[in-house]
């Protein structure tokens, strides 16, 4: 069943279900924006302060300054950085939130936490220089809280997780002068450096960024991706499904969508409480389905083996199934338009961040000290909304889809004994020409899915292996490229490694702050081959981008020397410096740069272009 929309076959009937009955979707509100603002599409319209809205010609005409004099190269580099600071705090954020939490359990003030990966509590807290002896785990949590916390404001003027990039990397950011002093000090600088009248340069402005970039990577997102695992657990490999036939007929369905998995955990948890069962049993119901969303779903998912109904532009669809009792979201990535969708069925929007509430939603607030009870009066909202759904209008797609995911640093170093060894060699002999991470959202301008399926297809036949995280991981797993059968559509070589592992060809590595496992598993093998990541065949992409996160993300990438391409343009085009900056003069100095390519095919190419070159230089 093709449709011009989407790939994902599920999504096709609700799409039309929505046309049918006049309900909006993203790509009609999209389809409605056209043609969007072509000065706001190459960057150079300005409204960050109240002498503009300023717009440059983009043809050299007049205009070509602001009312205060900036010219289309500041605008359109402190428009970007401003979306970058936007996505680092968003990450570095959800990472405090999460040590926020992991201090409180470690006080005993968050008693339905506690600590699940004790090893890996130990291992971060030794990287932390602090001194394990015989301390009882609450005291060595709250030690390594209280250290985590000082990264964000910290006077050390550099990162813990710095020391984990290969010695070279770290040099190349020392010569820059890009080694970020503490998470929210960039981010705040870089507000400042974007006011008025501050930072007029675009090469200044855009090497804050790569600051800024690093410090949300190796900082924020690190943090909240090693304190969820000691928390929550580390990863290992799950099996369960995908797709929004993951809702159940007979069943209290709950969506959790978002990023955080400190809620989601405990109402996981809650779904399991007998007096709710029952409650449920009263109220005609067999059970209570608990699935994901985006991040959210793949915290739990990749941690709990919750089936994931979905990515991004799924969000609205599911509530179209008119089966949903109750999406419960944090923050990040969701749709102000849920709670309008919403009211044309009985679906709950229920809030929960006290940062993040929506117009028509419910709000429970949750704090870490009250988080098992408001679990339990959320999930009980949801249970009691049951009798309400309409079965005549319950429109679930059929056939969900098997997947593997769960593929932590440390779990693929498990499957390969211990060491990034057998990566190197595969490497080396070619059996595995390269390593690509695929991340990021989905967008409405490009065919939901299609990038990142095509991108991961067309890298996989040629020998290449895949890692993927978010929206990403979700798209491909519809596909079945989770799965060990897709070795099938694997080039021989590679083939031959993953079936003997038994793992599939694309790797799930986790949610969007998980791209920092990505940098862990890149440091690890350049390490092992005592090179920089630069040097290494591999490269990243983000097909179908459209968050702020996202651009902070690709930026770490190329600031880790990973070279980056992009399927939706950035809004850079407006100035040619900054364009030339980006997509070649990065190269000089940080031995990575960013292309722009629509079209998966083409940017497969470009890819295998590079992990060519690299393989040369290596001599392999
Ligand atoms: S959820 S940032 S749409 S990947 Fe992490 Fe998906 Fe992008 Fe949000």
């Amino acid at each position: 069943m093709k449709h011009e929309k989407t790939l994902d076959t599920q999504a096709i009937p609700l799409i039309k279900r929505a046309q049918e009955q006049g309900i909006t979707t993203a790509w009609e509100r999209y389809e409605k924006q056209l043609p969007q603002c072509g000065y706001g599409q190459l960057g150079i319209c300005c409204t960050l302060c109240a002498l503009g809205p300023c717009r440059i010609d983009p043809f050299g005409e007049s205009p070509q300054r602001g009312v205060c004099g900036a010219d289309r190269d500041t605008i359109v580099a402190r428009n970007l950085l401003q979306m970058l600071a936007a996505g680092a705090a968003a990450h570095s954020d959800h990472g405090r939130e999460v040590v926020e939490v992991a201090f409180k359990t470690a006080q005993g003030k968050a008693e339905k936490y506690k600590i699940t990966d004790s090893e890996k509590l130990k291992r971060v807290a030794k990287e932390y220089g602090i001194k394990l002896e015989d301390k009882k785990e609450a005291d060595l949590l709250k030690e390594l809280c209280i250290s985590m916390m000082e990264e964000f404001g910290t006077i050390k003027e550099e990162l813990q997780f710095l020391k984990r990039a290969p010695k070279k990397r770290l040099e190349i950011w020392q010569n820059l002068d890009v080694i970020p002093r503490g998470i929210d000090r960039e981010i705040v600088e870089a507000m400042h450096r974007v006011h008025m009248g501050v930072d007029n340069h675009y090469t200044s402005i855009l090497l804050h960024g790569i600051r800024t970039a690093i410090a949300d990577g190796w900082g924020g997102s690190m943090i909240a991706t090693e304190m969820s695992d000691i928390l929550f657990g580390t990863p290992s490999i799950k099996e369960t499904e995908v797709g929004l036939s993951t809702l159940k007929e007979d069943e209290v369905n709950i969506v959790l969508h978002g990023h955080n998995p400190v809620l989601s955990e405990q109402i996981v948890m809650a779904a399991e409480d007998k007096e709710i069962l029952e409650l449920a049993k009263q109220k005609g119901a067999n059970g209570i389905n608990i699935v994901g969303m985006c991040c959210t779903g793949n915290e739990i998912l990749m941690r709990q083996g919750i089936p994931i109904a979905g990515n991004m532009l799924n969000q609205e669809l599911a509530i179209i199934t008119g089966a949903v009792e109750a999406m419960v979201v944090d923050y990040q990535c969701i749709f102000p338009s849920l709670s309008e969708i919403a009211k044309c069925f009985h679906t709950k929007i229920i809030t929960t961040s006290e940062k993040a509430k929506f117009n028509g939603a419910i709000h429970y607030q949750f704090h870490p000290e009250n988080a098992y009870e408001v679990a339990k009066q959320i999930v009980k909202v949801a249970v009691e909304n049951f009798p309400n759904r309409k079965k005549d209008r319950v429109l679930i797609p059929d056939r969900p889809q098997r997947l593997m995911a769960g593929f932590s640093v440390e779990t693929i170093l498990s499957a390969l004994g211990g060491s990034v060894k057998p990566i190197v060699e595969a490497i080396t002999s070619g059996k595995i020409k390269g390593a690509v991470g695929i991340v990021g959202c989905n967008n409405p301008k490009i065919k939901h899915d299609y990038g990142h399926i095509t991108l991961a297809k067309e890298l996989i036949k040629r020998d290449v292996l895949v890692v993927v995280t978010g929206c990403s991981a979700i798209a491909c797993a519809k596909e079945g490229l989770l799965t060990p059968e897709a070795a099938s559509l694997a080039g021989d070589g590679l083939r031959s490694v993953i079936e003997a592992l038994k793992i599939p060809p694309v790797l799930h590595m986790g949610s969007c702050v998980d791209c920092s496992r990505i940098l862990v598993l890149l440091a690890a093998i350049a390490n092992e081959i005592g090179v920089d990541i630069s040097d290494l065949p591999v490269a990243g992409a983000a097909p179908e981008w459209y968050s702020q996160k996202a651009v902070s993300i690709g930026s770490y990438f190329v600031a880790s020397g990973v070279f980056t391409v992009l399927g939706v343009a950035p809004r850079i085009f407006g100035s040619k410096k900054v364009t030339e900056l980006l997509a070649e003069k990065l190269e000089e100095v940080l031995k990575a740069k960013f292309a722009v390519e629509p079209d998966p095919v083409k940017a497969a190419a470009l890819i295998m272009d590079h992990i060519n070159s690299k393989r040369k230089s290596l001599g392999i």
